[in-house]
Parts: C-alpha cells; structure tokens; sequence
C-alpha cells in the first residue's frame, strides 16, 4: 500500500475494524469507504491554489486550510490571469459546496415510484445491467451521453474513452455544444484548429476593442476588469442589440436588429475594401478566397446594410474608420454569435475582418471567442466526443493508430465517425433510437431550447441516468437513477481556460456523505462494466494527465513539455502550446504569429454565405422579439450552485423578471414590476415587467436563470455547428388579469 493511502487509513480506523486489513482495492473501491472520504490534502503553507470552477476566465483562488478544513478564501495575486481579482461567484465559491440538497447517496426509482437511496453497488449493478440490457435489445448505439464543459479535463477524457472504447457507445456530446460549438466549427474551417488565438494581456494591448455579443462586463467580469486595465484608451465597440452594462461602458455602441451582425460585418467588409482599408500584404501571404469574398460583399452597400441593420449609416461608417484608425484592432465575440440560425458565418464574418485588415498574430489583436465555462475548452480537445482525443479526427487512420497506440487498445474499439449532435440525440429519443441516457453534469431540463419538449423526451427513455452534486435539479428530478458527485474543490485536476491556459484545480474539502468524483465514479463504471482493464493505466486524475499530454504531442494543442501539477502550479497555469522541445515553451503567448495557420497549404481562409431571414420573424399574433442570456455577474446558469450562497442571492433578483422598453409598456400599459405575461407558440411564463431603456422597443429580454425561459425559446440550430439559436424567437407580452 502506498503511503498516502497508509495515511488515508490511519485516519478512518472504524473501516479497519469493521472490515479488517484495509487494502488499496477497498479503499479505491466505490461505497461507504471510497475515496469519497479522503481528507482533503494537507499543504504545508496551509493555502492550496486551485483555479476557479465557474466561468472560462480561469481565475486563481487561494484556499486557507486549518487542519485541512478550507477556511477562507481569496484570489491568488501572483496569477497572471486575474491579478489578485476574483467576481462574486469566485469569492463564494466554496460557500455552495454546503447545501442540503447535495446529493450523497445514490438515488434509484424503481418502475414509476418515488427515488430511495441505495448502495453504491446496487447502483453500479443497475447502471451495468440496464444499460447492458438496452443495448443488447436494441443496438450499441441505443445509448447515449450528454456531459458539460465544467469537470476536470482527465474526467472528460475519462468518460468519452470509457464511452466510446469501453462501452460501444457512438452518440455523446455535452453542454458545450449550447456554448462553444459555433466557435469550435468556425474556427476549424477557418484556421484548420479549433484555436482561439489570443492571450488576455490583447485587452491590455489593443487600441480599439470590438465586442460582438458579448457582455464582458457581466459575462466575464474579470475580462473586463483587464480592459480597464488597458493604458491605451482604447475605443470600446459594443455590437449587441441591447445597452447592457458592458455597452453602457462603451465609447461606441451598435444597437443592432437581432441576427443583422453577417450583413452588418460584410457591409463593413465592403466599406473597408472600398476605402483601401486592408493589408494586401498579410491577405496574399497568409489568406486564401480574399478575391471571391471581396466579389461577394459588393451587394453590402453602406445603404443596404443600415437598413438591414436598423443603425443609422454614420455609426457603420464610424466604426469602419475606427478599425482602420486602429493600430492594434482586436475583435470578440461570445453568445450573441454563437447562438444564432448563421452562427458560424457569422463568426467567421469576425475572422475574415481580422485577417483583411491584418490584425491577427500580433499583441492586441485578433479574432477571439470568448469562452463560457470553466474547461468548455478542454472539452473541445480531450472530451472525446466532437473530435478524438488531444483534437484528433475520428475519420484519420493515422490519428486512430496513434490513439490507440498510446492506450494500448485495439484499434477496432476507435469509431471511424462522430456520432450525433446533441439535438439529433434528443431526436434519437424522440424516435426510440435511444433508450438509455446518461447526463454528468449538466441541467438540460432546465437549459436546453424548447424545454418542455426536452422534459417530455426525458420521460420517453427506458433508463435515465443524471450524475450532478445536488439530487434537487430539474434534471435529476427525472432520473431513474441519480449518482452523487463531488464538485469542484472536492477533487483534483486540470482546467483549461479561454486563452488555452491549462490550470490546476485541488481538493480542498471533503465530499459529503457518499458522493464520489467524477473521475472514481468513471473507473468504478469501466470495472462493473467489464472493461476496468482497458483503464488500469488511468489510477489517478495525474496519471491520466500525463496521459493526455502524450496524445496532444505534434497537435496544435501539443502539451507535451508540461510534465506535473506542480510544475502547472508553478508557472501559473501554462498556455497551449506547450512542446516538449524547449524552443517551443514561453508565457503569455498568443498564436500565428508566423502568419501560419492549421490548413494544409498554411493559410487562413476567407469563409463567407449569403444571410438568411430569422427563422421566427415576428407576426400579429407574436408581435415582439425576445432575447435571452445572463442577468447578473452572481447568477451561474442554472442556479444550482449560485443559489446557495446568501450572499450571492442578495445581488440578484429572487423572481424570473423581463426587461421591458417603457414605450412597450406604456403602450400596453404596463407598470413596473407589474407581473405580465409572455408567451411563445411554444408556451408562457409569468414574470415581473422590468421597465429598461437597455432593450428597444419591439424587443424583450430575459435571463436564462430562472427555469421557465426556456419554455419560451424555438428549437432552431445552426446547420453547421448545430448549436441552438437561443437568442431570438418571436413572442406576445399581456397583462395579467390583477
Ligand atoms: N455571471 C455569469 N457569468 C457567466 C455565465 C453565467 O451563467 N453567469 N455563463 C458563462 C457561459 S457558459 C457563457 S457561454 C458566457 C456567455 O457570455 P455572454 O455571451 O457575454 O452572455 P449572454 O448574456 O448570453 O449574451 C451576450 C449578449 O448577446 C446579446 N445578443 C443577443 N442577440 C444578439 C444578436 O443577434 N447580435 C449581437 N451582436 N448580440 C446579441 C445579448 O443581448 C447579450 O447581451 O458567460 C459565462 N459567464
Ligand atoms: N435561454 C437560454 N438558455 C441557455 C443559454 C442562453 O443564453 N439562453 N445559454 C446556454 C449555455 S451557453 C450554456 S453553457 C448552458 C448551461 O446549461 P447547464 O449546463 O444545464 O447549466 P449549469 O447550471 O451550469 O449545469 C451544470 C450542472 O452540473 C452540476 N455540477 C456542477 N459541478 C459538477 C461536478 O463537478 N460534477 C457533476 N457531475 N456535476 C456538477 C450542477 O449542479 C448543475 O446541475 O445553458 C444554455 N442555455
Ligand atoms: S470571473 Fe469567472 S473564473 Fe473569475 S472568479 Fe468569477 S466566475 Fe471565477
Ligand atoms: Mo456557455
């Protein structure tokens, strides 16, 4: 036994009596013993630094242990990502962990009844045997999983190669499809890598900032704190429909018509080209298609374009000039590009005025998607579901042979072909293809577009399985069998944040009751399953780590160089890529700063397609538009965690509520706060009339917090990313009867 479990041992001496000798096999095995008990690590400065587990901008917190209990908690100074900051969420990031909801016992619904609490072998034995059952009835692929963006990076290697080289599954995808997907599948086409090419010290460095559906402000409150960080008084440019916080801040501000942004960039494509405005020189060196994107945006005139838009032409014009007036123009954009019915154009339309006007690969530049949470990013590389593990393709034998080289596995188990989407494993559902599904982490009950025909679908399986750390949310509301999980600062592992930075998180307090991570809870499913031995190498999340180092080794995303945690911890979190050949190793790095791209020729390429009409413009009978997304910097999603802090409940509102444009209200006479009712031709909700210049008239919006917004939204996808357009649908506002 080693000397961490002989310590481990030591310290629970009723197990030793109770069940004798304590083996290592006992203490790794699930149950009552497992290591869901381990006392948090000691640390002999008594503050672990671990990296935050809520938003993408992966910020450092230090965690002051007494006796390796956490005891307070404050941002690390010395990260280079959030210098001594931290939001809301962050500072009470431990505070949720202690709810009575959380779940610390497995949970099982027998044919109908009410969940009990079971043991962790009978819930294991259920999982295996019902999963099994299904699959032997109805095919391999009548199994499925839906993860998130928000466990550590060796558990999503974990469970997609437990998943798919393990269990035969082909269909697994997870919430970073209603977040990332569009920027993932712009960028691969664009630049040949999923890679956003910046570091955040660009919002330092840029002398115009252009952010295009983004509320950095709120969305990413310390992102925006190293705007105002910038020295350079740089020209802030906001392109969102509403004046939200971040464009209140703004020195311009683009109150564009919902979904306008592809006509809006190609009509400043145009402009720019008309005026002589771009950089030759990088576009024949480093671009491909300029000539047919540039004969494309002829038909954007100025005139077209502001009436698409809704803009006035002079606040077009202006920002034109800006960008050229600009010696260091970066460009972001976040969910209000990415959850569109023209996502990835869009996005791309981002990419193509960056590569014209030569602002890419130099400090305070660049085309840049934000990310949304905490390791969305090491989910796109590692999580083995949209492309093969360390961003390899599935299809490619060479890839295949590599992969499975380095697990030691047959070939054979590697599927040559993605399976599907998220929306086509709801569908699966929806047709009885798929009979038994399994959620980590994610609340789709509540997030998902068109919710109550996803709680619906949720209901048609033969066996739902929902493994999240509080037994209480929509979701799991639904399972048939709920796993309880250990939450972040409760388990060991790596992030990998927005600007491709990989980051330690640590265990810094016990997981309640019997609630085990993620990650034991994937190995104890390969050994029920059968397949324990295909894993015998991934002991430990570090072991796995070192693992995956090995598969990014030659990929753009290539980790190789970083050997430890420690070393991690040390550097304060490394960015990708990080080779093992020394040359190739710096900080604060941004990429293609060779003029280099991904694509087998080197070059970028110009992407670009006509715009398409809203999917649900608005008519009589639903006569508004309804915007959806954040509402506060203390809210996460949905509520799960957030709610559990006093604290953070005091800086939001507790009721669903809807900003409304006072000459909207006065016209239906509306008072403030006045409960009103909105209603979709999916369904309706009540809220409280929240009257605000922030949105236009005709224009409504709603924060996807509270559960009911997603009763409202139109299951509308982008047809290249299949991410969910779940910022605009069409909607009717009446009083309700007081
Ligand atoms: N406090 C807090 N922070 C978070 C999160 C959270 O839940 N709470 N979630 C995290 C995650 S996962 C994500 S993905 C990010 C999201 O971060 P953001 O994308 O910044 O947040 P959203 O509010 O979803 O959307 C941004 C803006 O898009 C605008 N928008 C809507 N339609 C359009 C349009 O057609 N064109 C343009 N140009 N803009 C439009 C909306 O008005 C909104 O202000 O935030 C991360 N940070
Ligand atoms: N209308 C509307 N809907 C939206 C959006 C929008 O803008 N508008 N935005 C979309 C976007 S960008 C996103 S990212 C999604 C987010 O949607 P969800 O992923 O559904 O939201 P979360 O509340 O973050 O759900 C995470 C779940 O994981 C659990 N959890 C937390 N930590 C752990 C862990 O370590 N292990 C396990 N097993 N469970 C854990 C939490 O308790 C919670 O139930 O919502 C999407 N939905
Ligand atoms: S900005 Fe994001 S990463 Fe930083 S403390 Fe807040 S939630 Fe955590
Ligand atoms: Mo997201």
């Amino acid at each position: 036994m080693s000397t961490t479990l002989a310590k481990l041992a030591a310290l629970i001496p009723p197990l030793v009596d109770r069940h004798g000798p304590l083996t290592e096999e006992l203490l790794l095995a699930p149950g009552k013993f497992g290591l869901g008990l381990a006392p948090a690590k000691s640390t002999a400065d008594a503050v672990a630094r671990t990296v935050c587990g809520f938003c993408s901008t992966g910020c450092c917190l230090n965690v002051h242990l007494q006796d390796d209990e956490p005891v307070a908690l404050t941002p690390a100074s010395g990260y280079p990502v959030n210098l001594g900051m931290a939001c809301p969420k962050g500072w009470e990031a431990l505070t949720v962990l202690d709810a009575p909801d959380r779940a610390v016992t497995p949970l099982l619904r027998e044919r109908g009844g009410v969940q009990r609490a079971v043991s962790w072998d009978e819930a294991l034995q259920t999982f295996v045997a019902r999963m099994k059952g299904i699959q032997a009835e109805h095919g391999p692929e009548s199994i499925a999983f839906l993860s998130t963006g928000q466990i550590a990076t060796e558990e999503m290697a974990f469970l997609g190669a437990l998943a798919k080289f393990g269990m035969g599954m082909r269909h697994c995808d997870s919430n970073t499809r209603q977040c990332m997907a569009t920027a993932a599948t712009a960028y691969k086409e664009s630049f040949g890598f999923d890679a956003p090419p910046y570091t955040y010290a660009d919002f330092e460095q840029s002398d115009v900032i252009v952010l295009v559906g983004s509320n950095l402000c709120l969305a990413h409150p310390i992102l925006w704190q190293r705007v105002m960080r910038n020295p350079y008084r740089p020209e802030i440019v906001v392109i969102d429909p509403r004046t939200t916080e971040t464009a209140m801040a703004a020195t311009q501000h683009l109150p564009l018509y919902p979904k306008s942004d592809l006509a809006l960039l190609y009509g400043l494509a145009r402009l720019l080209i008309e005026r002589g405005w771009i950089d030759g020189k990088y576009i024949a060196a480093h671009t491909e298609g300029f000539d047919d994107f540039a004969r494309f945006v002829e038909p954007y005139t100025l005139e077209a374009v502001a009436a698409e838009t809704q803009l006035p032409a002079e606040s077009i014009e202006r920002l034109a000039r800006t960008i050229h007036a600009g010696a260091r123009v970066s460009f972001w954009w976040t969910m209000g590009v990415n959850q569109s019915h023209q996502a990835v154009r869009t996005a791309q339309a981002i990419i193509n005025l960056a590569l014209m006007t030569g602002n890419i690969g130099r400090p305070g530049t660049g085309a840049n998607s934000v990310t949304g949470q905490c390791n969305a990013m090491g989910s796109r590389l590692f999580s083995n579901t949209t492309n093969l593990l360390g961003g390899h393709d599935f299809a490619n034998p060479e890839h295949r042979a590599k992969v499975a080289g380095i697990l030691d596995i047959d070939e054979a188990v590697i599927p040559q072909k993605l399976g599907r989407p998220y929306h086509l494993i709801v569908e699966g559902i929806l047709r009885g293809e798929i009979r038994g599904l399994w959620i980590i982490g994610t609340n789709p009950a509540h997030s998902w577009i068109n919710q109550s025909m996803l709680r619906d679908v949720l209901d048609r399986l033969d066996l739902l399985v929902v493994q999240d750390m509080y037994h209480s949310t929509e979701t799991a509301q639904h399972a048939d069998l709920v796993l309880p999980a250990a939450a972040w600062g409760e388990k060991d592992g790596t992030l990998i944040n927005s600007e491709r930075r990989v980051g330690v998180i640590r265990k810094v307090s016990r997981a309640p009751g019997e609630a085990l991570t993620d990650f034991r809870i994937f190995q104890a499913i390969a050994r029920y399953w059968g397949c324990g031995e295909m894993f015998r190498a991934w002991d430990s999340p570090e072991a796995v780590f070192r693992i995956m180092t090995r598969l990014s080794a030659g990929q753009p995303c290539d980790i190789s160089g970083i050997e430890s945690y420690e070393q991690l911890d040390a550097h304060g979190g490394i960015q990708w890529p990080y080779a093992s050949d020394a040359g190739n190793q710096r900080q604060e790095r941004g990429l293609f700063t060779d003029g280099r791209y991904y694509r087998p020729n080197g070059r970028a390429k110009f992407v670009c397609e006509a715009p398409r009409p809203l999917p649900e413009p608005t008519s009589a009978e639903f006569p508004m538009i309804l915007l959806t997304g954040r509402g506060s910097a203390s809210q996460w999603h949905t509520q799960t965690r957030t709610s559990k802090s006093a604290v953070l409940r005091k800086l939001y509102p507790a009721e669903i509520y809807v900003e409304i444009n006072p000459a909207d209200a006065q016209e239906l006479g509306i008072r403030p706060d006045e409960l009103i009712e909105v209603a979709s031709q999916r369904g309706q909700l009540q809220a409280r009339a929240f009257l605000t210049l922030a949105v236009r008239p005709g224009q409504l919006f709603l924060p996807m917090h509270y559960d009911a917004t997603n009763r409202l939204t139109d299951a509308v996808f982008d047809p290249y990313s299949h991410q969910p357009a779940y910022k605009a649908c069409a909607v009717r506002v009446v009083r309700t009867a007081t």
